[in-house]
C-alpha cells in the first residue's frame, strides 16, 4: 500500500516531485487496511457525539472561493524576485517604491488575535488559489510562526511543516512570512543555538522567505543567533523593535524616540535588511507614528515595516500617519478577519489611499470577495470568538499584546478565578510597574500574566510580595525570567523580589543559549523513531521545541488517522442527527459518512455509536466520560 499511494499521489504523478517529497508527506505512511482508516475517523467524531452530546451542531461545510478554483498558480511576482536576485534586490525594491505595500497577516496574526489560533490548514487551502490571485501585489503573507506551530499540532492535530508546504504550492508568488521569537523560536523558553539555528534552515528550505526576529525585552543578544542564521540562509531579515510606552507622553522617560532610534541603529548595522516596528499591544498612536518613522526614516536606511494590533480602534488612523512619514510597509488583515485586538482593515487602508500619492494599487472589489470567503470561514471558528465587540482605548493601560487580550480571560477562567478577571487585569499594570516597566510580548508578556494571577490567587500586592513571597513557589515563567533566562531588561531586575523568587539560585547575564547544552540531533531522533517510526527532520526539531506535544500528536494520529481534510463543522463540532458529510481522506478516496444516533452504554464504559458508512451500517464504541 505505500507503494500504491506514492503512485497515486498527484505530486508524484505531475513528476514535480524532489527527494524530499517522501519524509514530507507523513499521508504516504498511512498504510492501514481502508477498513481502519474508515473506523478511525469514525472514532474520531464518536468521540465528539459522545463527549458533547447536546451541542448545537453547525452542519455548513465552507464553501470553496470559486471565482479562482482550479486557477494555474502564478509564479510572477516578488517571491521570484527574492530567489532570483535575492533579499539585498528586495530591500532596494521596497525602498524605490512609492506605493504604500502591505502584508496580510490573516493566516497569522488574525486568527491568532481573533479566534484563538485556531484556523485550520484546510480553510487556508481553499482560499489559496484567490489569495495568491488577488493579492499578488503584497508584500508578503504572514502565515507562519508565533503560537501558530504549537497550536497546530496540540489542538488542530496537524503539522504546521505540511502547512506550509500546501500553501507553498497554490501560492508561489507571494513570499512568505514568519515570526520568530528569537532564542524562544516559536516556543517560550530559550532554546540551544543548534537548534534555533536548525530550526530556521528548514523553514527557508521549507518556504520561509521573511523572517521577522525579535526579542521580548528587546535584548539584542537574544536576536543574535535568528538573524545570523536567517542572514546565511540568504532569506529576508527583519528585525523587530518592540514598541511598549508612549513616545509623546513625557512622563515616560524609558521608552523614548531615542531609545527606538538608538535600538534600530543596532539592528541595522548587525545586517537586517528590513526593520520592523512591532507594535503587538496597539500603543502607537498616530501622532507618536508619524514621529516615530520620520526619525527612523531619518536614522536608517533599510526599509521600515510597520506592525500594529487594532484593539483601540485608532490603527488605520496611525497607519495613514505612518504612510505620511513614509513608512514602507504596513500589516494589515483582511476585512473579515480585522479589527479589535487583530491588524487594521487591509480594505480600509486600501479604499483610504485610493488615487492619493501612497495608492496601494490593490484592488477594492477584489478585496471584498477575499473577505467574503474569511467571514464565511469565521462562522465556523465561532466558539473560539474572544466576545471583544467593540474597540477599547483601555489597552493604552494594560499595555497587552492582542493575542494575550483575547486569551487572558480565558486562561483566568480555566482557573476557576472568572469572577476576579478584573483584578487580574488590574495587576497586570501593577505587575509592570513593579518589575520596572518592561517590554511585554510572548514569553515576557505570559510570564505578566501569569505572575499577576499567582498574586491575585495567593492575595499578594506589590507591597507585601517580597515579605510573603519566601514561603510561595512562584510561576516557572516567573522563575525563568528572574533567572534571566529570557534575556535581561533594559533597567535590570528588581534585586529583592528577585533574591526572593530564586530562593538562592543565581540569576544568569549571558546569553542563555550559551550555556545550554547543544542538541544531538542524531540522539533526538532515536528517541522519536520510538514512537513515529519514519520520523524525519522536521519532526524531530519539533519533538526538540516540544517533546509532549509532538508525541500526543503521532498518538493521536495512531488512534483517529489524517483528519486534516475533514470539513471544520464536523472536526470542531460533530454530525447532527441524520447529517451525511463526505470526508476525504486521501486523493480520490472520500468516505460518505451518515450520523445515526448514539447507541447503549457498555459495561466497559464505552458507548456505541452508529452510523452509515458508504451506505452500509456501522457502529463503533468509544469512551463515555459523561
Ligand atoms: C507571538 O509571539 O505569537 C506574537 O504574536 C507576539 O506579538
Ligand atoms: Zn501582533
Amino acid at each position: 500500500p505505500f507503494v500504491t499511494n506514492i503512485l497515486a499521489h498527484p505530486t508524484f504523478q505531475s513528476g514535480a516531485c524532489h527527494t524530499k517529497f517522501i519524509d514530507e508527506t507523513p499521508e504516504l505512511f498511512d498504510i492501514d487496511t481502508g477498513k481502519d482508516r474508515a473506523t478511525k475517523i469514525l472514532k474520531y467524531i464518536a468521540q465528539i457525539q459522545v463527549d458533547n452530546p447536546s451541542a448545537e451542531r453547525a452542519q455548513l461545510d465552507i464553501p470553496r472561493f470559486p471565482p479562482y478554483e482550479n486557477t494555474p498558480p502564478r509564479c510572477t511576482g516578488l517571491k521570484q524576485l527574492l530567489d532570483e536576485k535575492g533579499p539585498e534586490a528586495v530591500r532596494d525594491w521596497v525602498l524605490g517604491q512609492k506605493k504604500l505595500l502591505i502584508t496580510d497577516t490573516t493566516m497569522r496574526d488574525a486568527h491568532q488575535s481573533l479566534l484563538s489560533t485556531r484556523v485550520r490548514t484546510r480553510d487556508m487551502l481553499k482560499g489559496a488559489e484567490g489569495t495568491a490571485e488577488i493579492l499578488n501585489d503584497c508584500f508578503s503573507l504572514e502565515m507562519w510562526g508565533g503560537a501558530t506551530f504549537d497550536v497546530a499540532y496540540r489542538f488542530l492535530h496537524e503539522s504546521p511543516w505540511e502547512r506550509l508546504r500546501l500553501l507553498r504550492e497554490k501560492i508561489p508568488n507571494i513570499p512568505f512570512q514568519m515570526l520568530l521569537r528569537g532564542a524562544n523560536a516559536v516556543g517560550y523558553t530559550n532554546y540551544p543555538d543548534n537548534l534555533i539555528r536548525a530550526f530556521i534552515k528548514e523553514a527557508a528550505a521549507g518556504g520561509i522567505d521573511v523572517f521577522r526576529v525579535f526579542d521580548s525585552l528587546n535584548w539584542l543578544p537574544g536576536m543574535e543567533v535568528a538573524m545570523d542564521e536567517v542572514l546565511r540562509q540568504g532569506k529576508l531579515c527583519e528585525a523587530a523593535v518592540c514598541y511598549t510606552g508612549d513616545i509623546l507622553d513625557p512622563k515616560r522617560d524609558k521608552y523614548t524616540l531615542q531609545y527606538y532610534v538608538d535600538m534600530a541603529k543596532q539592528l541595522e548595522q548587525r545586517g537586517a535588511h528590513l526593520l520592523c516596528i512591532k507594535d503587538m499591544s496597539g500603543l502607537l498612536k498616530p501622532y507618536a507614528a508619524r514621529r516615530l518613522v520620520a526619525a527612523l526614516k531619518q536614522e536608517v536606511g533599510i526599509p521600515i515595516h510597520l506592525h500594529t494590533h487594532d484593539t483601540s480602534g485608532n490603527q488605520v488612523a496611525t497607519y495613514l500617519m505612518a504612510a505620511e512619514a513614509g513608512v514602507d510597509i504596513v500589516d494589515c488583515a483582511i476585512d473579515s478577519m480585522s479589527s479589535t485586538t487583530s491588524q487594521p482593515s487591509m480594505n480600509a487602508v486600501v479604499a483610504s489611499l485610493n488615487g492619493q500619492e501612497r495608492d496601494t494599487g490593490l484592488d477594492s472589489g477584489k478585496l471584498q470577495k477575499l473577505s467574503d470567503y474569511w467571514a464565511d470561514v469565521r462562522l465556523r471558528y465561532a466558539s473560539f470568538e474572544a466576545g471583544i465587540k467593540n474597540p477599547s482605548t483601555d489597552i493604552y493601560r494594560y499595555e497587552m499584546p492582542g493575542g494575550q487580550y483575547t486569551n487572558l480571560k480565558s486562561q483566568v477562567e480555566s482557573l476557576g478565578l472568572g469572577h476576579q478577571f478584573e483584578d487580574v487585569k488590574e495587576m497586570y499594570v501593577q505587575v509592570n510597574h513593579m518589575l520596572g516597566d518592561i517590554v511585554k510580548v510572548t514569553p515576557s508578556s505570559k510570564m505578566v500574566g501569569d505572575l499577576a494571577i499567582f498574586m491575585v490567587q495567593n492575595g499578594l500586592t506589590p507591597e507585601n510580595i517580597v515579605a510573603r513571597g519566601e514561603a510561595l513557589t512562584f510561576p516557572d515563567s516567573v522563575v525563568s525570567y528572574f533567572k534571566g533566562m529570557m534575556g535581561q531588561p533594559a533597567w535590570g531586575f528588581p534585586e529583592d523580589l528577585q533574591k526572593v523568587v530564586l530562593k538562592g539560585e543565581a540569576p544568569i547575564t549571558c546569553r542563555p543559549g550559551e550555556l545550554l547544552e547543544p542538541i544531538d540531533f542524531e540522539k533526538a531522533r532515536e528517541e522519536v523513531r520510538k514512537f513515529y517510526p519514519n520520523a524525519d527532520d522536521h519532526n524531530v526539531i519539533s519533538w526538540c521545541l516540544y517533546p509532549k506535544v509532538v508525541e500526543d500528536f503521532y498518538r493521536h494520529r495512531q488512534a483517529y488517522g489524517y483528519i486534516m481534510r475533514m470539513g471544520s463543522h464536523v472536526f470542531f463540532n460533530g454530525m447532527a442527527l441524520g447529517e451525511t458529510n463526505k470526508i476525504n481522506i486521501e486523493d480520490g478516496k472520500t468516505l460518505v459518512i451518515k450520523y445515526v444516533g448514539l447507541g447503549d452504554l457498555n459495561e466497559d464504559g464505552t458507548r456505541n455509536v452508529h452510523f452509515e458508512l458508504n451506505g452500509m451500517r456501522r457502529e463503533v464504541a468509544v469512551p463515555d466520560q459523561n
